[in-house]
């Protein structure tokens, strides 16, 4: 997501993994190098093991239970997608795990039949693992394969977005049988399609795409209130809102991302107009300086009422895209202000209530928000406090989550130590192992100056082919 990115390996890593942050000479550069060129091979060797974990225990399985040693579907129990596969295929090219990536490769191209499931799937969830894994792996080997089926999986969405009256798509669609349902949608899942559909949009000489996703921004841009504001949920078919509360939390969240990105990939003015418009308003109507903190709070759309101080760990992310947009002092201060609850909890709680300063909710399904804004502010700032963060969230993870055959979800992080589940998330193979890595690596396959990644962790710029 970065639209200017620099490379800037000038920082230093205690061996434990704290945040220390030292200016070096020329003549300590070579060690600090050599330390992360470690944290990265421990990295990739990770996702290695679990990828040998997954061949054995979930092959052709969307998701691995790395516990118990079994599998789980996340579309169709009935019908597997490789989904771990189609997300692991940009990470395994960035990590020079070729022999993987090229069995990862076969298996689409062999097995994958989207059109073949029998469920109703999410618009959203399918586009942004499904169509951008599959246009990911296909920028980093150029296999046919992968580009047509993600066109076909993109044709199988399209009429959510043909068939609405307004533009913002239908929520979910089953593949099968082409029937469409679900009018009342959350700004998330209306307006996170434009980087994948612009790409493929792009890759195949075809508008369609690109135009339903842009219509659908559109849609919910001018149903703002007054002050600005965009609620959480609307009914698509009339465009009235059915929930009143604006934030910047799930499942809104990754729906401001896409705006700066159809401004950061395709340079479209207006969409730009957009994002700054609604960032402007979040910024003036749900910032507040808490506890010293500066955090997000919900409001009323109508008139910026207070409504909560819960909030989600997903919402971490948030301080890189306000870095990327332009806001680089707010976009730092709200890393810390994430950075300050890994005082009190060996990792981030799911629900967080900045106002009570209590975990929400326990868990903590493997997710990669903190670390993705820390690598957006890395790119964009140079800054080793970020790499530093990111180490630190590197080694908590792992102690909580690596079990035998691989990493799984956490179910209590208020417990020491903290309590699994059995889980292996589809995004960990597309998300923070990759930031992780290319933070660490130094990786001549990224263009870490040029480069776009979606909100799932695809990279659909600064590929650099070998
Ligand atoms: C990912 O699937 C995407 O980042 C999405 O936008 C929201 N978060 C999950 C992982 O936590």
């Amino acid at each position: 997501m970065a639209p200017f990115s620099r490379r800037a390996f000038l920082g230093t890593l205690t061996a434990a993994g704290g945040l220390a942050v030292t200016g070096l000479s020329a003549g300590t550069a070579g060690a600090a190098d050599r330390r992360w060129h470690r944290a990265a091979d421990d990295v990739r060797a990770e996702v290695r093991h679990a990828w040998r974990s997954y061949k054995r225990f979930a092959w052709g399985h969307d998701h691995l239970l790395p516990v118990s040693g079994g599998h789980s579907e996340f579309f169709d129990d009935a019908h597997p997608v490789g989904l771990s596969i189609v997300e692991a295929l940009g990470t395994l090219y960035f990590m020079g795990l070729d022999d993987e990536l090229a069995e990862g490769v076969r298996w689409v191209r062999d097995n994958l039949a989207f059109g073949e499931v029998n469920a109703d799937v999410q618009v959203f969830e399918t586009n942004i693992r499904m169509v951008g894994g599959l246009l990911s792996g296909y920028l980093c080997t150029g296999e046919r394969a992968l580009l047509s089926n993600a066109r076909e999986i993109a044709d199988i969405l399209l009429p959510c977005f043909t068939h609405s009256p307004t533009g913002m798509p239908y929520r979910r669609v089953n593949p099968s049988t082409g029937e469409i349902t679900g009018n009342v949608n959350v700004l998330a899942e209306i307006g996170t399609i434009i980087a994948e559909f612009g790409t493929l949009s792009r890759l195949v000489h075809d508008p369609r795409y690109f135009d339903a996703a842009k219509k659908a921004q559109r849609a919910v841009f001018d149903r703002r209130s007054p002050l600005d504001l965009v609620g959480t949920e609307i009914n698509i078919e009339t465009g009235e809102w059915t929930d009143t509360s604006a934030r910047v939390d799930p499942p809104v969240d990754s729906f401001f991302e896409y705006l700066w990105d159809g401004w950061d990939l395709f340079h479209d003015r207006e969409i730009k107009h957009w994002y700054d418009t609604l960032t402007a308003a979040v910024l003036r109507r749900e910032e507040e300086r808490y506890g010293g903190r500066l955090w997000f709070h919900r409001a009323d759309m109508a008139t910026g009422d207070l409504v909560s101080r819960e909030t989600s760990e997903l919402t971490s992310f948030y301080a890189g895209l306000l870095g990327q947009g332009g806001h680089l002092r707010e976009g730092e201060a709200y890393h810390s202000s994430w950075a300050s609850v890994l005082d009190t909890y060996a990792l981030l709680p799911e629900g967080y209530d900045y106002g009570t300063g209590t975990a929400t909710d326990p868990g903590n399904q493997l997710r990669p928000e903190y670390v993705d804004a820390a690598f957006n502010l890395w790119l964009l700032t140079g800054k080793e406090l970020y790499r530093e963060r990111a180490y630190d969230y590197y080694v908590r993870q792992k102690r909580a989550s690596r079990v035998p055959n691989g990493w799984t979800i956490v179910t209590d992080v208020t417990t020491s130590p903290a309590k699994v589940g059995d889980l292996t998330s589809g995004y960990w193979w597309a998300e923070q192992m990759k930031y992780w890595y290319l933070m660490f690596a130094d990786s001549p396959r990224f263009d870490y100056r040029n480069n776009y990644l979606s909100t799932e962790g695809a990279v659909l710029r600064g590929v650099i082919r070998h």
